[in-house]
């Protein structure tokens, strides 16, 4: 995750694989992941959460359950949703009462999201983009805060009258702890960060994020800063993702602009992600960008790849920069060779725990 963490001697891993094709590409993450550091190295959790779950027992994720994540080093999740307009899984619930909950309770306040273009990947949205090594840069989205804080209401609920609100929470802390993480991993990587907001129209939100940038940018004199309205950098990512190095965004901007970022590197099948949590005092939390795809669920065409760098991502966190540079390589190796021929969830988490395998 780009920056120091503690390492435990043996983790103790939480497993909640979730929704959907969620169970799918953890499988295949935990093989690649046993492939690397060998089937004793660490101690696994399963969690049967989700909507499942929550149809069987009517609890999405108790005080108990939630306590007891809270003593792990890490945790693996797949996908949490249910299929769009089920009759009997309300919208949101797993959302906010499962992901959204963990990412709260378990104060992970960076979510992470790096994208990169694989050698012989073509961007789909501007094919003219084609040198893989070129785009590589990692979106730091707050992860606790903003319009995802579930600070809203209803009234008049059902009737022509209806009002309702969703007012986004920016609170300084939160904003200068997460734009200060993106200039440490800025440093670390090739020293330019870019904010993204809207503070010509959020002038409340925007303006706090403008100047806690500022003042922050103060201590950081080897980053270069640069500054986009996230209109322009929906246009910017499609037509020259490359100008890329680290971008710090609030909780919304953040969750749209990588599966955009997700989309010119290749599909959304091969986006990882870490929610960190930056004090160390809770585990953090790894799982791929995408949600449940009910539409391939169970069809074994979900592409596990994005799960399987989340484990890089994981190993980088504890500890283990080596064990997560051979996933990441085996990854690309895999990347390299693919053709147009589609391949099982299982083959492709196959094809890379043996790269892993054959690299050690
Ligand atoms: N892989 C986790 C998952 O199911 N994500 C779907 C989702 O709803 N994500 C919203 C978010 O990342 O904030």
């Amino acid at each position: 995750t780009g920056l120091p963490s503690a390492a435990p001697a043996r983790p103790n891993i939480a497993v909640i694989p979730g929704d959907g094709i969620g169970p799918e590409v953890v499988a295949e993450a935990l093989k690649v992941l046993t492939a690397t550091v060998g089937p004793d190295a660490f101690t696994f959790t399963h969690y049967d959460l989700g909507a499942d779950h929550w149809l069987d027992t009517g609890e999405v994720l108790n005080d108990d359950t939630l306590a007891d994540l809270a003593t792990k080093d890490a945790i693996i999740l797949g996908a949490v949703g249910a299929a769009p307009g089920s009759t009997t899984v309300p919208s949101g619930l797993l959302e906010r009462g499962l992901l959204l909950k963990l990412r709260f309770a378990l104060d992970q306040d960076v979510n992470l999201r790096p994208s990169k273009l694989y050698p012989g990947v073509r961007n789909p949205l501007a094919p003219w983009v084609t040198c893989g090594g070129d785009v590589d840069f990692v979106v730091v989205r707050e992860g606790t805060e903003g319009l995802y804080a579930g600070n809203g209401g209803s009234l008049r609920k059902g009737t022509p009258d209806e009002v309702a609100t969703e007012v986004s929470v920016n609170t300084a802390f939160g904003v200068e702890r997460v734009i200060r993480y993106a200039f440490q991993l800025a440093i670390r990587r090739r020293g330019h960060l870019t904010l993204l907001h809207k503070h010509n129209v959020l002038v409340h939100a925007g303006g706090l994020w403008n100047r806690v940038f500022t003042e922050v940018s103060k201590e950081f004199p080897g980053v270069t800063t640069s500054y986009l309205h996230i209109d322009a950098a929906t246009i910017a990512m499609v037509t020259d993702p490359a100008r890329f190095d680290v971008i710090v965004t609030d909780n919304l901007f953040g969750d749209i602009i990588t599966d955009e970022a997700a989309a010119v590197t290749g599909g959304i099948g091969l986006a990882p992600s870490a929610n960190i949590n930056t004090a160390h005092t809770f585990p953090s939390m790894f799982e791929p960008v995408h949600g449940s795809a009910p539409d391939i669920a169970g069809k074994g065409i979900a592409d596990p790849t994005a799960a399987i760098s989340s484990m890089a991502l994981m190993l980088d966190h504890l500890g283990r920069p080596r064990d997560a540079a051979r996933i990441e390589a085996a990854v690309a190796a895999d990347m390299a060779g693919r053709t147009s021929a589609t391949r099982h969830t299982s083959e492709i988490g196959d094809a890379i725990a043996s790269l892993v395998a054959g690299a050690s």
